[in-house]
């Protein structure tokens, strides 16, 4: 994979002043912002104006750190010392501007996707357990971090005409305030408007599930083949990631995309905010429910129900707010998830450590 390394600004990489006034020290020449575009297990892979380095964290940064949140994740901005013309140190994470997190139902779980991000796009192909519930789920979890969502409904060659208006239809119907765009890597339909719509400076997370085309597509927009996707002849073979690490992509022309694994059902959600934004009807209508614990299932005075009955309420909408919010299956795999997490994260650990002994960290 060979990446084309010239000069660039790191305006065009994403940082701005939010992240320099947060700098200390500005006046040390020695220690440089620079942002994560790569994690592979204890090196991070940075890119400062100059180059692409890699690094690893300060003996202080592992022994401060008390939870995963603590070490760097791709769209980071840290600042380092730069060692030679491949290497660096970090020393710190400069404070994250937005963060993409999954979360278990009761928050005790949380998975930093990838951070510093400004919009989200969301992406389903008809061909992979496509519905408009997995839309709202995105969509609750970018608002939640005032990430701008938009909606990309890929593999349109897929779709007779008429099937694709419908589609559009209903997705227009009930995210009215969300822009979608219809793709293609097939036909390249709608892939200009998508590159068109992308901003200098900005950072652009690719999210969805296994094999709706994230890395097709960022491909195309690259124009270049630089991640591996699935064969074209194997896109029936379901449940195989193909992407397994998260990577900052720099285009050119300004922009910065995040390709991410597929992700399995992202767990759910900050009650304070990004539930409330989606389902913010709901959340009017309880406060008037006869009991202030009522779950709007089946129980007397429920406002909720009341409205749904008088077609006030949009039966889909509640019907993915009950999913929501009661099913524990997330929780479940987020429990799993979470042990799989730490027996890495163990071993991150003491490999970091032997590393700081070798390099006197
Ligand atoms: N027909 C059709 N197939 C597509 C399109 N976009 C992607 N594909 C195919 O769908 C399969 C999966 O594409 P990927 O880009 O690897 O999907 P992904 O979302 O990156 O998947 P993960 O990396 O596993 O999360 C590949 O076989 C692609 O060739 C499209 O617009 N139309
Ligand atoms: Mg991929
Ligand atoms: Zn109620």
């Amino acid at each position: 994979m060979k990446k084309n390394i010239s000069k660039i600004n790191l305006e065009d990489i994403g940082y701005s002043e939010f992240f320099d006034n947060n700098r200390k020290n500005k006046e040390d020449k020695t220690i440089t912002p620079a942002r994560i575009i790569a994690e592979h297990k204890e090196l991070y892979i940075l890119r400062n104006e100059t180059s692409e380095l890699s690094a690893k964290i300060t003996g202080k940064m592992i022994f401060a750190a008390s939870s995963r949140e603590d070490y760097p994740a791709v769209g980071d901005w840290v600042l380092i010392t730069v060692l030679d013309k491949e290497q660096a140190i970090i020393h710190e994470i400069l404070p994250r501007k937005t963060v993409l997190i999954r979360k278990s139902v009761d928050n005790s779980d949380k998975q930093l996707i990838a951070s510093n991000i400004d919009v989200a796009l969301i992406i389903q192909s008809p061909d992979r357990d496509y519905n408009l519930n997995r839309f709202e789920r995105y969509i609750t979890l970018a608002e939640s971090e005032n990430i701008k969502a938009i909606i990309v409904l890929n593999k349109t060659d897929l779709l007779p005409e008429n099937e694709l208006d419908m589609k559009i239809f209903e997705i227009k119907k009930r995210f009215k305030d969300i822009a979608i765009y219809t793709t293609s890597i097939i036909t390249g339909k709608g892939i200009t408007d998508l590159i068109n719509s992308i901003e200098r400076g900005l950072t652009y997370c690719f999210i969805g599930s296994s094999g709706v085309g994230k890395s097709s597509i960022i491909n195309m927009i690259l124009g270049e083949n630089l991640i591996k996707t699935a064969e074209i002849s194997s896109s029936t073979n379901r449940g195989k990631h193909i992407t397994t690490h998260r990577e900052l992509f720099i285009l050119e022309n300004g922009g910065i995309l995040i390709d991410n694994p597929g992700m399995r059902e992202i767990g759910v959600l900050d009650s304070k905010t990004g539930i409330k934004s989606v389902f913010s009807e709901i959340y009017e209508l309880s406060k008037e429910c006869k009991f202030s614990d009522c779950c709007h299932v089946n129980e007397p005075g429920c406002a909720v129900l009341k409205a749904i009955s008088s077609g006030r309420l949009d039966k889909s909408k509640y019907d993915n707010y009950i999913k929501l919010t009661k099913e524990d299956e997330y929780n479940t795999m987020t429990k799993l998830e979470k042990r799989e997490k730490d027996r890495k994260f163990g071993q991150f650990i003491k490999t970091a450590k032997k590393q700081m002994k070798k390099y006197k960290l």
